[in-house]
């Protein structure tokens, strides 16, 4: 995002309420106040929930509301480790709701430091089945979000918001989760995050929509928000209708891995606790009205992705299956990180060992996924690869070949 939140403060300035003072802080210095109460919504999704249980297992003062929909997605399970040791319990809350719906957030966001917004709809594969889901959390659901806020800074800057210990709070501050896909598919070189956006698919629309609404309210309202643009990311309780533990999970079973076209398709991985740990650096360290992206440092081929995964279980490469390719399938995405090393942060698992580690997880933890593929599991699994299996073909013409990465 080119506009710095001085210049934007200072052309409205005649004309709005006062700028809220999160607005004026300086570089550097923590934009939350020590032991925040944050809202994170979404929070009981694959990366959300892994930021509420890295935080409260700190044990830092932190409080965490988590409002979350529960969609197909959301898992309660996932929140297990917080909601059963009574000490990180004490400063946990759940609330079930939707975004969408300003009843249920209003009165959140009027209690809170920050709102970090994870919640939304995430697989390109389903975006491509049916949209609409995608653009009312995506698009209505982060304008709610954002509403709420804005009424909430107007209070902050008319000294009229309490917080605790009868001190008043300051105007919260929010973050858009988003994402590489707002780039679109990147030939050679590396996203910058001035660089055009150009989202491919319903849910890269929508969640370049959702950032374009969150950029306007920076500039329109002197609202306090960073965006966070992650890149593929994978661990722990991922759902299983993901690349990784889908292929871990299917494999685990014996059952065929649908490789879209010819597997030269290539991501960035990060792991999920390196996400988790840079949207909180950004949460607390990053310039308003800024946009931070977060690569992996692990750009592979998804064959090479497929490859490692299998040599880890020990399964042969003759379960995988080359499948009719994914409607405009974007090709590559590598985002340059310099913005975000500048701010400090770094992150700590390599590629190989977050990778063995996520294998052996599944491996261990089949309660978790079996129950999720269930309820519409089944119908989901043949609308997206009935057909593609049933055409499918032996991929060993892929797997032949050095490839570009090393793991077969
Ligand atoms: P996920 O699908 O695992 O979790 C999404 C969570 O949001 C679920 O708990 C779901 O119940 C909840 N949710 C959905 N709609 C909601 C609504 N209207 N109101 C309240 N809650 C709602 O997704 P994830 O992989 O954890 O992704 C989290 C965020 O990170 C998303 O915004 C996604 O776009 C972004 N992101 C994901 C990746 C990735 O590789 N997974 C990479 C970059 C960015
Ligand atoms: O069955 C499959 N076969 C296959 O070849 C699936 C599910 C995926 N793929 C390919 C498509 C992609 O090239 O693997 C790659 C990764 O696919 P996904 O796991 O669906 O991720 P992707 O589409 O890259 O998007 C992910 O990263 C960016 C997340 O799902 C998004 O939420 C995030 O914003």
């Amino acid at each position: 995002m080119s506009e710095r939140p001085g210049g934007a403060a200072t052309d409205q300035a005649a004309v709005d309420p006062p700028a809220p003072v999160d607005a004026l802080r300086g570089p550097g210095a923590d934009a939350l106040p020590p032991a925040p109460h944050l809202l994170v919504t979404g929070g009981a999704g694959f990366i959300g929930s892994c930021f509420v249980r890295q935080i409260l297992a700190r044990g830092d003062g932190t409080r965490i509301t988590v409002l979350d929909k529960l969609t197909y997605a959301g898992d309660r399970a996932n929140l297990a480790p917080v909601e059963a040791d009574p000490t990180q319990a004490a400063r946990f809350r759940f609330v079930r709701g939707d975004i969408a719906d300003p009843t249920v957030v209003d009165p959140l966001v009027g209690d809170v430091d920050a709102v970090v917004n994870f919640a939304a709809e995430s697989h390109v594969d389903r975006s491509i089945l049916g949209p609409e889901a995608f653009l009312r959390t995506g698009v209505i659901g982060v304008h709610v979000l954002l509403e709420a806020c804005r009424r909430e800074a107007e209070r902050a800057a008319a000294g009229t918001r309490p917080g605790p210990r009868r001190r008043l709070r300051r105007a919260p501050r929010f973050l858009q989760v988003s994402t590489d896909e707002v780039y679109g598919s990147v030939p050679v070189g590396h996203s910058h995050e001035d660089d055009r956006l150009d989202p491919r698919s319903p849910y890269a629309a929508a969640k370049a929509a959702g950032e374009l609404l969150v950029r306007s309210y920076v500039v329109t309202y002197g609202l306090d928000a960073v965006i966070t643009r992650g890149s593929n990311t994978y661990g722990p309780y991922q759902h299983p209708e993901k690349l990784i533990p889908l292929f871990i999970t299917n494999a685990l079973d014996g059952q065929p891995l649908p490789l879209y076209g010819d597997g030269l398709q290539r991501r960035d991985w990060l792991h999920v606790t390196d996400h988790a740990g840079a949207i909180e650096h950004v949460l607390h360290h990053g310039a308003s009205g800024e946009t931070y992206n977060i690569p992996g440092a692990a750009e592979r081929a998804n064959r090479d992705v497929v490859a490692a995964l299998l040599a880890r279980l020990g399964k042969p490469w003759s379960l995988v299956r080359r499948v009719e390719d994914r409607p405009g399938h974007d090709r590559r995405y590598a985002m340059d990180g310099s913005k975000l090393a500048g701010l400090g942060w770094r992150n700590r698992v390599s590629f190989e060992e977050g990778l063995a580690a996520t294998v052996d997880w599944f491996r261990a933890n089949e309660q978790w996924w079996r129950s999720i593929r269930t309820g519409d599991w089944d119908s989901y699994y043949e609308r997206q690869y009935g057909a593609r299996l049933a055409h499918g073909l032996p991929a060993a013409d892929i797997a032949s070949g050095p490839g570009p990465n090393e793991g077969r």
